[in-house]
């Protein structure tokens, strides 16, 4: 069944947790494959959808939403598979969701990575800040750390045994990590190979990664 769902962005972390929640819940699209830095997020038409000319963007029929955070968690909760996807029911279960989605996004991906991918790998973009992308990594290595104790023991996911909007942003920075110089340690590495086994995981990795490049 069509549902009216177009996808604007491959070949990044962000735009790959979009292409893979849409892969879980088994929904069919329409994806413009735009790439970051071309210059395809300048034109007017896309700066229509994002003023921030930023991928990824969905649009659901009249809603358009601009952060891969966001819209992951509006298609989970607008097109729930409970066999697939767990969606918190209630005010606490949703609080435990949004404490890992939130650190994920703000101390993991923005605070960490996202500083040590612009100030240098993009350093001719943003400037060069080489005590700044050391202090990132190793703040990104720290938070690790600290939380390694609440993704040990029975769980094959963050919030249990089934996968959540959290674990795919997670998994997005684990991803991502290596390609700015960090070694994963374990239990995170472990964590990041049992996860991998999914097949929609492995699907979007073609869709949004084999045939382009960041
Ligand atoms: N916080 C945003 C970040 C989006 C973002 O920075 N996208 C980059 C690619 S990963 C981009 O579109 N860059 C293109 C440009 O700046 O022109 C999200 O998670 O969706």
């Amino acid at each position: 069944m069509s549902h009216d769902l177009t996808v604007w962005g491959v070949g990044t972390s962000r735009t790959m947790r979009v292409h893979w929640m849409l892969l879980e819940l088994g929904l069919e699209y329409e994806c413009h494959p735009l790439q970051s830095r071309t210059g395809e997020t300048r034109t007017d038409e896309f700066k229509r959808l994002n003023p921030r000319h930023k991928i990824p963007v969905l649009r659901h029929g009249s809603v358009v939403l601009t952060e891969s955070a966001a819209i992951i968690q509006y298609l989970s909760e607008t097109f729930p598979n409970s066999a697939e996807v767990y969606v918190p029911s209630d005010a606490v279960s949703r609080a435990r969701l949004n404490e890992w989605c939130y650190f994920v996004m703000t101390e993991l991906d923005a605070g960490s990575l996202y500083v040590v991918r612009r100030h240098d790998g993009l350093k001719q973009i943003y400037g060069e800040a080489p005590t700044a992308v050391e202090s990132a990594k190793g703040y990104f290595l720290h938070n690790l750390a600290a939380m390694s104790a609440r993704i040990g023991g029975d769980n094959t996911y963050l919030l249990g045994d089934q996968l959540s909007v959290a674990d795919i942003l997670l998994m997005t920075c684990l991803d991502w990590a290596p390609s700015c110089g960090i070694v994963l340690p374990e239990p995170w590495s472990h964590y990041r190979q049992r996860v991998a086994l999914r097949p929609a995981y492995r699907a979007a990795l073609k869709k949004n990664f084999a045939e382009y490049k960041s």
